[in-house]
């Protein structure tokens, strides 16, 4: 497959400033014709290429007249007409698909009874001959054509022009959309079936109405007001914070059953999993509705960040989706908890983000190459992404950043932008007045093309006669695929000095751009210990630190630090201790007594307000952070080491435990947001106390699965997952039972069954993938029982290597019917070289299994960065 080079990029030479398309709906395909106005934008002839996949041509008309044969090629990815008019002319192209047998889910398919489309990042081809690059921009005028009974639904983007039956044939109806705003392909939606629709009202803040459409399968309308409510939030908040109105007069939210993604942005037609979509408390745990709101929200934030303003290539990837993330996570943080928001944050960013920055399919911000883009909607270019306009907005301030933002806005809505356009906007617009920015903004850009977790090393001297703390502080980014030298980054670095009473002093904001510099905090209390230091408050950039901190620092953080990030932090980095010494089989028993102790006290003293932040605090890092601190990385030796640890606190902790479960039963039945913070701690408290044997706790665990509560369910169910009891069977039979008519909640069902450690564990995971309730055509099935597979250490890395082998064969399967599926679970075997010896050879056999096998270009991709 062909190599694509951000170095390559040309413009395109042609512009397409009007479509219409006319799709015809049949029993076993579509016609489609697609008639474009097309403009030469320059004066030399140049041959006009356009994409198409798994398209039967029918016809090729120019201004009237048909082409014939020789003035063009085709071949199975491209149609190239060797010499277009040099005047502006219109271009008909009729040609066929067949939705029905696509199981890519790309371009335009089936799922259940509905046809839906998927056209990010390039699936616009598979439905028509076209361009299909972000920088061509057009204006979308849409006829669809099918039965009336079959398809009473028939959706594209902007406004419905009209819709009715056809004089022809009153079998058959019509409807004719315009979409005003001219948007890139990737942009096109198309949904025709059988649909409720549920509806709700939104007053923009000029006045005008907006009819709000979410449509559903029949039967899945109670499940759709928290999604309503959500989109009302997020259009209230884009207009409060960013001054950002809706443009259009309606929008809609379809929910499909069978997506490779989360939710798409398609303009004023947005494309929902179902599962991110559909809930209630009664259905979808406290996690799962605080998701559905951000992805909501995000996808609604497109609108300007995505859709009026795009992505000039595919190179600019993280220009919409770092920005409408870090707008996605200042929402929620507005809405909620900002601490237990960045928290929640930074422990996913560690176990997802950097651990792929440290492993073969490590990639910047911003990569300069690609053999398929959708192995680029990655958590660097989303997460890291975000985490680059957060330094920005860090170093700027809000006000700055927003003055940045609007000019950013005003200067590029309407067109395909790149990645320097809008950082120089900011930096322009925050400057507007006059002031300096402060860092080089050059330099800072580093950040989107250097691949890699940089490492921040900080050595501190205390002059204890002149209160002076001086800091060395130098900053190292460890080579990456093809990157095998770093230059320095520019960092921000919040600062703050805690002391026995609190922070003294102001909080300090440094800007780290050298590879070793010194920084001096003065004017502190003259004594013989240095005072704690709280770094990288709020986590201020996206680094690992590297510091010696004594336990009694940490203790001292952890009860006074006045930032919650750096206070949950310093509670991590006694956890990593804990569970890293256990793992080498040399428990630091002092240590353990005085974390306990630790929490005992935050516990009995109930001077910590949000719960929700009390279970952070009580949360242990996860197990690919860990792995990244082993020298040889041990998950099976990770996983015993947890239940040995929770099943000691467990029994230490008994009566704080039972205390706090007490108090947090009182705010069970509260409805979301309310009384979340109680049932994450319920959560812990069931978790620690079933590992420890409490014969109560499991009882009160498998009601729970029957109860009012999704989040207590599955609270429940986690807690007795690793303990081999009677009752984990009991509660899992009962939630299959419960929930056996509902796809989207079956698929939890599917997830923890696959995870749950059996000594048939492989076994009991063939049979999911024979049950008759298991659909392999749905991502999030397969996501639940390759993915439980992929989370069930005991199974999955087995020493025989038959976890491995197996999941290798299914994916070999699975990618010849869909390889974005396929190439983002293949991920699975990315770390293979941080393991001992045995496994590291089995797992390396897996590798070379799916080496071996005919195998997709998206799939090859992966597998190949992953070969030595
Ligand atoms: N653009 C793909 C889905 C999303 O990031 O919103
Ligand atoms: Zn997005």
């Amino acid at each position: 497959t062909a190599t694509t080079r951000l170095a390559d990029y040309r413009p395109y030479p042609f512009q397409i400033p009007n479509i219409e398309l006319d799709v015809v709906v049949e029993e076993q395909h579509i016609a489609i014709s697609s008639s474009m106005q097309i403009e030469p934008a320059l004066t030399t002839k140049v041959p006009l290429v356009l994409q198409g996949l798994n398209l039967e041509l029918d016809s090729i008309v120019i201004n009237g007249s048909s082409v014939p044969t020789d003035a063009y090629s085709l071949s199975s990815s491209e149609l190239v007409l060797h010499q277009p008019p040099i005047h502006p002319f219109e271009l008909k192209i009729i040609c066929r698909i067949d939705p029905f047998n696509n199981t890519s889910l790309e371009g335009l398919y089936a799922s259940e009874s509905m046809l839906t489309s998927q056209c990010e990042a390039e699936g616009f081809r598979r439905i028509c001959f076209h361009p299909d690059r972000p920088d061509v921009l057009s204006r979308y005028r849409v006829r669809i054509e099918a039965d009336r009974t079959r398809y009473p639904v028939l959706l594209s983007n902007g406004n419905l022009v009209s819709k009715g039956p056809l004089a022809k044939d009153p079998m058959r109806h019509e409807a004719i959309w315009d979409d005003p705003y001219p948007k890139p392909a990737y942009l096109f939606a198309l949904v025709a079936g059988a649909l409720q629709e549920v509806q709700a009202h939104f007053k923009t803040t000029s006045g005008r109405s907006v009819l709000l459409r979410l449509h559903v399968e029949n039967g899945d309308e109670p499940y759709t007001s928290h999604a309503l409510d959500s989109l009302k939030k997020a259009m209230t908040w884009d207009e409060k914070v960013y001054g950002l109105e809706y443009d259009l007069d309606e929008y809609n939210i379809v929910a499909v059953r069978h997506f490779n993604m989360g939710a798409m942005e398609n303009k004023s037609l947005n494309i929902f999993n179902s599962k991110l979509v559909l809930a209630d408390s009664e259905c979808a745990t406290d996690g799962e509705l605080e998701r559905i709101e951000s992805v909501v929200a995000h996808e609604y934030f497109h609108n300007w960040t995505g859709n009026r303003i795009t992505c000039r290539d595919w190179f600019q990837l993280s220009l919409k989706e770092g920005l409408t993330v870090f707008r996605d996570q200042s929402f929620t943080a507005d809405l909620h908890s900002k601490a237990v928001k960045r928290i929640e944050d930074v422990s996913m960013l560690r176990n997802t983000q950097f651990r792929e920055d440290s492993g073969p399919t490590s990639h910047p911000v911003k990569p300069s190459e690609y053999k398929a883009i959708d192995n680029f909607y990655t958590t660097t270019i989303y997460e890291k992404g975000a985490e680059l306009i957060r330094m920005l907005h860090t170093l700027l301030g809000q006000q700055r950043f927003m003055a940045g933002m609007a000019l950013y806005v005003q200067r590029f809505d309407g067109t395909a932008a790149t990645t320097e356009d809008f950082i120089h906007s900011i930096a322009e617009g925050a400057c507007a007045n006059g002031e300096q920015l402060g860092f080089d903004l050059d330099q800072f850009q580093r950040w989107y093309h250097q691949s890699g977790t940089p490492q921040v090393c900080v050595k501190r001297h205390w002059d204890s006669q002149g209160g002076t703390l001086t800091l060395e502080v130098s900053q190292f980014t460890p080579p990456t695929p093809g990157q095998p030298s770093k230059a320095p980054l520019v960092i921000p670095m919040a600062l703050a000095v805690i002391g026995p009473n609190g922070r003294i002093g102001e909080e300090k904001l440094v800007v780290l751009d050298q590879d070793t510099q010194s920084v001096s905090l003065r004017d502190l209390p003259r004594q013989a210990k240095p005072p704690a230091l709280s770094i990288f408050r709020r986590f201020s950039a996206p680094i690992t630190l590297q510091m010696d901190v004594s336990v009694d620092e940490s203790l001292q953080l952890l009860a006074l630090d006045d930032d919650p990030v750096a206070r949950w932090e310093a509670g991590q980095r006694l956890w990593r201790k804990i569970l890293l010494a256990r793992a080498r089989k040399q428990a630091d028993k002092p240590l353990e007594e005085r974390l306990a102790l630790a929490l005992n006290q935050l516990i009995t003293s109930g001077g910590e307000s949000d719960p929700s932040f009390l279970a952070m605090l009580f949360g242990m890092p996860g197990l690919a952070e860990l792995e990244a601190a082993q020298d040889v990385a041990d998950p099976l030796m990770l996983y015993q080491v947890y239940q040995s640890l929770k099943s000691w606190l467990g029994v230490k902790l008994s009566d704080p435990l039972q205390n706090l479960l007490e108090r947090s039963r009182l705010n069970w039945g509260a409805q979301w947001p309310a009384g979340q913070g109680e049932r994450m701690l319920t959560g812990l408290t069931w978790s620690w106390l079933a590992a420890a044997g409490d014969c109560e706790v499991r009882k009160e665990a498998v009601e729970a699965v029957n109860g009012p509560s999704m989040s207590l369910a599955r609270a429940a169910l986690r807690a007795l997952q690793p303990v081999e009891c009677n009752e984990r069977d009991e509660a899992l039979k009962s939630f299959y039972e419960r929930w056996q008519d509902r796809p989207v909640i079956l698929d939890t069902w599917f997830a923890l069954e696959a995870s749950t450690p059996r000594s048939d564990g492989l076994e009991q995971i063939k049979q999911l993938l024979d049950h008759p309730r298991f659909d392999p055509m749905a991502p999030n099935a397969i996501r639940a029982v390759l993915g439980g597979l992929a989370s069930n250490p005991p199974v999955f890395h087995a020493i025989d290597g038959s976890g491995y082998n197996f999941m290798a064969d299914q994916l070999i399967a699975i990618d010849q019917r869909n390889p974005i599926t396929a190439s983002r679970m293949v991920k699975v075997f990315s770390r293979w070289q941080t393991y001992a010896p045995s496994r590291k050879e089995a797992m390396h056999r897996a590798i070379d299994q799916l080496a071996s096998a005919e195998l997709s270009a998206n799939t090859r991709e992966v597998v190949t960065l992953m070969q030595p």
